[in-house]
């Protein structure tokens, strides 16, 4: 097959393994290697899509874990980010003009602790840490936080969608027109997607996750995304869910472009 060279190339892959503050189980940082891994086992059709994302061109970049480094990244093509722990969505996001720029974060838990384990910067803070400077966060799939965090919910309402609200079509409402999504897999129901580092039962399957995103880039400018807190294990399953996944907001994105 042809590929694209990189001029061509409109999707470029950030693998971010950036671990420092993760509280339960560990090693997000080999989350990247595994969700690229896994990527070959893919078929390169999406049968749902009627398209093959690949033709895209996508670039596979060095990792980063410097979250400065990360803040000062300058593309005109569309990024992805491979995490590594949340806390990387707050430079990554940082990048873009927050003006008219909705934050969709899809998660098991709310991320808004003002400080966790007496750290203002850290994966259960990351919400809190953007919503400084962001004020139009839209969470989908909450289903895990404290009296604090709901607190601050009401009072600085943010659009919270826990798992058992889950309605496509008033989630895409809430979405000013340019989007920036941040996806914690842990949002997924453990038995789709089990090896994150804070599993959460109760959670969205696959399908509830895609057809949200079809809908969302759709209806609105996707600018960049990030797919954050894989920690990879013997078994394929999560590694190649998340890989799936992946190929899924580049078919996405790719036939935004059409
Ligand atoms: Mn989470």
């Amino acid at each position: 097959m042809n590929l694209p060279n990189f001029a061509e190339s409109k999707v470029l892959i950030l693998p971010v393994p950036y671990e420092h503050t993760t509280t339960y189980k560990k090693g997000t940082i080999n989350g990247p290697n595994a969700i690229i891994k896994a990527s070959n086992e893919l078929e390169l059709y999406d049968y749902e899509l009627k398209s093959e994302p690949y033709k895209v061109g996508i670039v596979t970049l060095k990792p980063i874990i410097d979250l400065k480094k990360l803040e000062l990244i300058k593309t005109n093509k569309f990024l992805i980010a491979l995490g590594g722990e949340h806390t990387i969505t707050l430079p990554l996001l940082k990048r873009f003009d927050q003006q008219d720029l909705s934050v969709l974060h899809l998660d098991a838990h709310a991320d808004l602790k003002d400080s966790f384990e007496g750290k203002k910067l850290s994966h259960a803070c990351v919400m809190r840490r953007i919503s400084d400077f962001n004020d139009s966060i839209t969470q989908v799939g909450i289903r895990s936080l404290d009296k604090e965090e709901l607190t601050f919910i009401k009072r600085n309402k943010i659009n919270t969608f826990f798992v058992d609200d889950f309605d496509i079509k008033k989630i895409v409402k809430t979405l000013k027109k340019n989007v920036y999504i941040t996806i914690d897999l842990d949002v997924f129901d453990p038995s789709v997607l089990p090896d994150v580092g804070t599993p959460e039962p109760n959670g969205l399957q696959f399908k509830q996750v895609t057809d949200l995103l079809k809908e969302v880039f759709e209806k609105r400018n996707v600018v960049g995304c990030d797919v954050v807190e894989l920690c990879p294990s013997s078994q394929i399953v999560s590694s190649y869910t998340a890989a799936k996944l992946v190929y899924k907001l580049i078919g996405l994105y790719s036939k935004s472009l059409d």
